[in-house]
């Protein structure tokens, strides 16, 4: 049988949203190679892609429904059984409850449009509590967008045209490999890359220089940074007269932020803080590349205007090579393309009045009254690992009297399920992806059909909806009975576009309809003045936080504290947040759960390298093995996000369920702990 070759796309939470080609022979994934029509992604994608062929047929894989016996084991049951019982208890706490007894969790597993289904079937329902706010980026998103007015940024492949490259609190080269790509063709063009970060990372090794600040310092950096460019007239002034909102107020407020002050609240010595102030003043085009590490902090919203305030002052917006690469939405062409849940909470919509937030998902819930949180229904997320507090989270689910979750895997979330739902993979139904990073808008085609007897999540809701008595006639047009009526309704959804065909979109990625390789190269910023707001009386009003850049204090600092290290716990290569781990092929190449300490934090305790070491704080405890790490910034440990609780992992024991000051985000890594030798 020939081999096909399907065009496909990546659907993770990631910037990359690779294309690629996933070869099927006979029914069965049995490949895949490089899709080089998407520009930004041309050289195939990175380990986690090339370990689909495993997590697809992967023994450990859950291809059948599944309940919790009287022992807490996990048994074989039928789907009739498992429709049954989820319909009955969901009707049972409608009835005496309400429908905001239960509980409903989606997070970032995997992204596309068929997701807004699932909110489709709990308007259905008559609404349910759901979370608002996210684990990832929504300070940063929303300090550009009340800036700059849009989140946008340009092409990927526009890097290459770059001279500076400032990569502040991104780790690129683990987080995005395919941005590299236009990195090294910068730098062989001559280009300057920066990297800023209190880890020497990957991304570090190609740099020319690497600044390490202390966490959560980032904005008074920059501000320093602002006010020696303008002292040595290194900014733009016609852009600014022309574009800028609020210049003179900002320029006021930097009175303080003297080289030899920034260098006491950041630790960055004074003479690379002018140094670095001299590349960004000197060194043009310049593109700004924040990472979303460094916005999960208290302090991150601000943070963020700070660092914007830097591309602002010096006109790097808006021209080729010239950028404030954040995020680029232009591929979210249909706006509900976008993570299913609002991260705003709409009050005022009857159906979904009540919500928590992810931030503090376990605390919110076990507070929860009038109802109570009965039943807690998760899909695509992994919130025992994944959000903070996690001791809070597990008494949630704990407390709750029935919980269901759909998954692929074992997870730590799952084990806590009375039902477990096996979930789709990514090849076994049709969606439509944007990204965040790239312009395209890519097809992902059903190219196998699901084994075992997994079922995708809108035929589980269509089914549980038909088992809770919803005629076949009242699911019409709510939701899709088949994979027939589903890709019909994907079909429609394309139809407003001309320049996106289903049988375009199967051959290749296709750019968004009128995106702007250049973002902003029209001057026009959709902000109430007009302009870039470094003065954003909107920003006071919607997040009581000062109307210029500028900066505090993260929440969690070692002089108001009895712990003295920073927890940082970024992502890492080869694994998406708690996803790939499991799998063989990723095995064989991670460490496993390791937390890397500076040699000096580690003499001064006693613990020799490769020491098991207990982490702690007053909020919970992990024990992994330590490695001296010679590039961390000493008063900083780290120990990447997502290892299962169950492999030895857990990071979220430790951090605290709090919001970031704007977007209602998380704030990771505002998070002190202190380090002992233990066995
Ligand atoms: N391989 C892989 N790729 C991924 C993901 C993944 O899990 N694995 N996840 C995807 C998702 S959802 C996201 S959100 C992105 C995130 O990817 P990135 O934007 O790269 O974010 P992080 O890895 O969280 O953090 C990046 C860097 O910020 C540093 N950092 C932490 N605090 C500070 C600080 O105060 N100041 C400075 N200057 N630096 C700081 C950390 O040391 C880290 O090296 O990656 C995406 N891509
Ligand atoms: N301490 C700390 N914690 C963090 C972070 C940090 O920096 N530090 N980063 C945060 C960030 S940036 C993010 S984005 C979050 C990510 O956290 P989550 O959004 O919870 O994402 P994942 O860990 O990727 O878990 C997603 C789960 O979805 C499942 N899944 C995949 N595809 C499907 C599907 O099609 N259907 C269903 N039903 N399930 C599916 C996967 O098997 C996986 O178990 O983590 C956050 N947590
Ligand atoms: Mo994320």
């Amino acid at each position: 049988m020939a081999i096909q070759r399907i065009n496909t796309v990546c659907p993770r939470n990631c910037y990359s949203t690779c294309s690629f080609r996933v070869h099927v022979e006979d029914g069965r994934i049995t490949g895949y190679s490089a899709q080089p029509a998407n520009r930004a992604t041309p050289e195939g994608m990175c380990l986690k892609g090339q370990s689909y062929p495993e997590r697809v047929y992967a023994a450990d894989r859950i291809l059948y429904p599944l309940k919790k016996d009287a022992e807490g084991l996990f048994q074989r049951i039928s789907w009739p059984q498992a429709l049954r019982e989820i319909a009955g208890n969901m009707s049972h706490y409608r009835d005496n409850f309400g429908p905001h007894s239960i509980f409903f969790y989606a997070s970032s597993g995997s992204s596309g449009l068929v997701n807004d289904f699932s909110m489709a079937f709990w308007r259905l329902f008559g609404g349910a509590t759901i979370p608002y706010g996210n684990l990832c980026w929504p300070a940063g998103l929303e300090a550009t967008r009340l800036t700059l007015g849009d989140n946008r940024h340009n092409v990927p492949w526009d890097l290459e045209n770059a001279r500076l490259i400032v990569m502040w609190g991104k780790n690129a080269a683990e987080t995005n490999v395919q941005e590299m790509l236009f990195v090294r063709k910068a730098q062989n063009q001559g280009a300057k890359l920066v990297v800023i970060d209190p880890r020497r990372t990957l991304t570090a090794e190609k740099a020319d220089l690497l600044i390490q600040p202390c966490p959560g310092t980032d904005g008074a950096l920059a501000l320093g940074i602002a006010r020696y460019l303008i002292e040595n007239n290194l900014v733009d002034h016609e852009f600014i007269s022309k574009k800028v909102k609020g210049y003179e107020a900002f320029k006021k407020s930097l009175t303080q932020y003297t080289p030899e002050h920034v260098s006491r609240l950041t630790g960055v010595p004074v003479n690379y803080v002018m140094k670095l102030a001299g590349m960004i003043g000197e060194i043009r085009p310049m593109t700004l590349i924040p990472g979303y590490g460094l916005q999960r902090y208290t302090n991150g919203g601000q943070t963020i205007r700070c660092l914007l305030s830097l591309s602002v002052i010096t006109g790097n917006i808006g021209k080729p090579g010239a950028c404030w690469h954040y995020a680029n939405l232009q591929s979210y062409v249909f706006d509900k393309i976008k993570e299913p849940l609002s991260y705003y909470p709409n009050r005022n919509d009857n159906l979904f009045r009540q919500s928590v937030s992810k931030a503090r998902l376990g605390k919110d819930l076990l507070s929860q009254q009038d109802p109570e949180i009965k039943m807690i229904w998760v899909e695509r997320g992994n919130p025992v690992t994944q959000n903070p507090d996690t001791g809070s989270v597990l008494k949630a689910f704990e407390k709750a009297e029935f919980c269901v979750v759909v998954e692929q895997f074992m997870t730590d979330t799952a084990r806590e399920a009375d039902i477990v739902l096996p979930a789709k993979s990514m090849f076994e139904q049709a969606d439509l992806v944007g990204s965040y990073w790239n312009p395209y808008i890519q097809l992902r085609q059903k190219v196998i059909d699901p084994p075992g007897e997994v079922k995708p999540e809108t035929e589980i809701y269509y089914l549980l909806a038909r088992e809770l008595g919803y005629s076949e006639h009242e699911l019409q047009g709510i939701l899709p009975r088949d994979n027939e009526a589903l890709e019909n309704w994907l079909k429609q959804q394309l139809e407003k576009y001309p320049e996106l065909t289903w049988d375009k979109l199967a051959g290749q990625p296709v750019m968004a309809p009128d995106t702007e390789e250049i973002a902003f190269a029209d001057g026009h910023f959709s902000t109430a003045s007009g302009k870039i707001e470094l003065l954003s009386e909107k920003i006071a009003g919607l997040w009581g936080v000062d109307p210029l850049p500028s900066f505090n204090l993260p929440e969690e600092v070692p002089e108001k504290s009895k712990y003295s290290l920073y927890l940082l716990t970024p992502n890492t290569k080869n694994r998406i947040h708690s996803q790939f781990g499991n799998l063989r092929v990723i095995k064989q190449v991670d460490p496993g759960p390791v937390a890397g300490i500076n040699p000096e934090d580690a003499r001064r305790r006693g613990i020799a390298n490769g020491d098991r070491i207990r982490i702690f704080n007053s909020r919970g405890e992990l024990k992994v093995r330590c490695h001296y790490d010679y590039g961390l910034l000493p008063g900083c440990v780290v120990m990447p996000n997502g290892y299962w609780i169950s492999e030895g992992g857990g990071v979220n024991f430790l951090s605290a369920p709090r919001e970031t000051d704007m977007g209602y985000g998380t704030a990771f890594h505002d998070n002190l702990v202190e380090i002992e030798k233990t066995i």
